[in-house]
């Protein structure tokens, strides 16, 4: 057996959150080992390299507020920054903070078993590497476990195929090919219109119609930057507290991004119309802001689906395939709002057709295409934009026991349970940053990454000036907070969404509500006051 290493901290993962988390256990002299199953950092911007791929927060809010030094150096280039550009950001981060030093790459974590009788994490990886960590901090991702589809006969086919979140570095060439994309989530709609313009034909097999609002990216402005960075402290504060959850919505004066209108009731139709005109215009995930109540109150619900409805029959002009693109089945913003250039549009170009597999399902893949109930497509490429295991795949895909042995599939059966998301009963000196129970994905992820990771260093240092060895949540903390998760998603329309925030694209997934929905402003407020209150609902001896 190859002889344990220790380390004051394991870290699981080289995106964001586990390149912050290496930083400022460095600063606090902790010894750390991150490991990672990529080749390099970044995370989420290292694996989903297909074409369009970019982000849907605006670049000046996606970024590390850490450093004043880093934010006015770096600079980005478009309103919303593509996946390169922001894979090259993580890249010049490790460099600049010489990060990689400690990171072992091609290193998958296979099993974490936490030790009693000596207080410690032990870790095995894939490569045969054994440590033992006093801390273990899991920055696995949300998204970062493919969904790849059941569907029968998929492995036959004998064209090319990929998987839009597990993109091959080298690119690929669609030019003059008969190309075919299964799903219409965000990836899909953003790899739709780029494919589109190279593929020879290009067929789009939706199941579920999405809502999505256009993006407006735009080059930046140099001018425009430079007056934005000199309150560059004061915007992030917004960030941070603000009611749009940090997603953006940027102007050069530092303000709260307030909604136009409380809520539908006594508005117009003309008045609704061009609230949400005006966002439509502005671009950006940040639309449904519009009216305040739109994801708690089904009539602004309806209304502000039926615009979007409008907007797609106005842009599409086969009118079979614009009412087919018309998302029905789930109140919008309940699914993950999708971001998009050009993407109805796209639907206009005669070598773009579009398959509506709710009349005319897939019954299987064949060698040479897809094989439907009525007609089968000859195709040379097929994608699959089928999405994650979110939340919790990354996690429970490691063998993880915390004390007496208990595995973390056992506990979570019936779906997470953690206390703030960051932490579990039973698995003392282990912390998730954004686990299900804290605003993660229905945030700009990089304010919520740096807040969990200040939490984790403001706990280690409480624990180094009192001695302390050993900290966890009490069973109590946990349920009661599971609750309240529970109270916050069922006051708003989320759980109508049927979607993967509820682990419902999963087959045989618990159906459990994931993030925290009350947004990082209150959130923030909550872990504030448990800090203020002692570190109410851990353990710590
Ligand atoms: P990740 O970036 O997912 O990194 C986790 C890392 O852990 C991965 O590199 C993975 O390989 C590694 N890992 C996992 N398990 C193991 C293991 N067992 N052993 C070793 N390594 C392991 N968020 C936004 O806020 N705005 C956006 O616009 C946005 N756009 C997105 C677009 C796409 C295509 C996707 C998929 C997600 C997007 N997100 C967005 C969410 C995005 O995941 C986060 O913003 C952020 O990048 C997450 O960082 P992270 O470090 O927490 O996780
Ligand atoms: O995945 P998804 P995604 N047959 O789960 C379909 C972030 N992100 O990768 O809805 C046919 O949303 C499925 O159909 P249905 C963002 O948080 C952000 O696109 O299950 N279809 C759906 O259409 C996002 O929410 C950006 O009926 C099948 C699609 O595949 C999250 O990542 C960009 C199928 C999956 O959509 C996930 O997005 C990209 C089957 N058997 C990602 N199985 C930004 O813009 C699945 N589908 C910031």
């Amino acid at each position: 057996m190859a002889e344990r290493q220790q380390f004051d901290l394991v870290i699981v993962g080289a995106g964001f959150a586990g390149m912050y988390m290496l930083y400022k256990a460095r600063e606090m002299g902790l010894t750390a080992r991150v490991y990672e199953q990529g080749d390099d950092v970044g995370g989420t911007w290292y694996w989903n390299r297909y074409p369009g791929a970019r982000c849907d927060a605006e670049s000046l809010a996606y970024s590390y507020s850490f450093d004043p030094e880093l934010e006015q150096t770096w600079e980005w280039t478009e309103r919303y920054a593509t996946q390169p550009e922001i894979l090259t950001y993580a890249q010049h981060v490790a460099d600049r903070y010489d990060l990689r030093t400690y990171i072992h790459f091609n290193t998958r974590v296979a099993s974490a078993h936490y030790n009693e009788a000596v207080n410690r994490w032990q870790v095995t990886t894939d490569t045969g590497e054994e440590s033992l960590a006093h801390f273990l901090i899991m920055a696995t991702g949300c998204l970062s476990v493919p969904m790849v589809p059941d569907i029968d006969g998929l492995d036959s086919f004998e064209g090319e195929r990929y998987q839009a979140s597990m993109w091959p570095h080298e690119g690929v060439e669609f030019s003059g090919k008969r190309v075919g994309v299964i799903g219409t989530g965000s990836s899909a709609i953003q790899a739709i219109p780029v494919i589109a313009e190279t593929a020879g034909d290009l067929t789009v097999f939706q199941r579920t119609p999405n809502f999505s609002v256009p993006a407006a990216n735009a080059s930046l402005d140099d001018e425009w930057v430079d007056a934005f960075k000199k309150n560059y402290r004061e915007h992030r504060r917004y960030h941070k507290l603000g009611l749009s959850s940090g997603f953006g919505d940027l102007e050069i004066e530092p303000r709260e991004r307030t909604p136009d209108a409380e809520t539908s009731d006594g508005l117009t139709d003309e008045a609704f119309d061009a609230i949400f005109e005006k966002r439509w215009q502005r671009g950006g995930a940040f639309f449904l802001g519009g009216v305040a109540d739109t994801l708690i109150n089904e009539t602004t619900n309806r209304r502000a689906a039926g615009f979007v409805h409008k907007k797609i029959h106005e842009i599409v002009k086969d009118e079979a395939t614009a009412a087919a693109l018309c998302p029905d089945s789930h109140p919008i913003g309940t699914k993950r709002i999708c971001v998009d250039t050009d993407y109805y549009t796209t639907f206009n170009r005669n070598n773009v057709h579009l398959v509506n597999l709710r009349e005319n399902p897939i019954q299987r893949v064949t060698p040479t295409g897809v094989q439907l109930v009525d007609g089968h497509v000859d195709l040379d490429m097929l994608v699959l934009a089928t999405g994650f295991d979110a939340m919790t795949g990354a996690l429970l895909a490691i063998d993880i026991r915390g004390s007496n042995g208990q595995a973390l599939a056992d506990k979570w059966a019936e779906g997470p349970r953690t206390y703030l998301g960051l932490m579990m009963a039973g698995f003392p000196n282990m912390f998730a940053i954004t686990g299900p129970g804290s605003p993660s994905v229905l945030s700009n992820m990089m304010v919520s990454i740096e807040q969990h990771v200040d939490f984790i260093v403001d706990t280690l240092s409480r624990m180094q000036a009192k001695g302390e060895a050993r900290v966890e949540t009490s069973l109590q903390a946990e349920d009661g907070w599971v609750d309240h998760v529970n109270e916050v998603a069922n006051a708003t329309l989320f759980p109508e969404g049927g979607s993967w925030y509820l682990g419902a694209n999963i087959p045989g997934k618990p159906r459990v509500f994931m993030p925290y929905a009350a947004g990082v402003g209150a959130y923030r407020e909550v872990c504030e006051d448990v800090v203020a209150n002692d570190w109410r609902g851990f353990v710590f001896s």
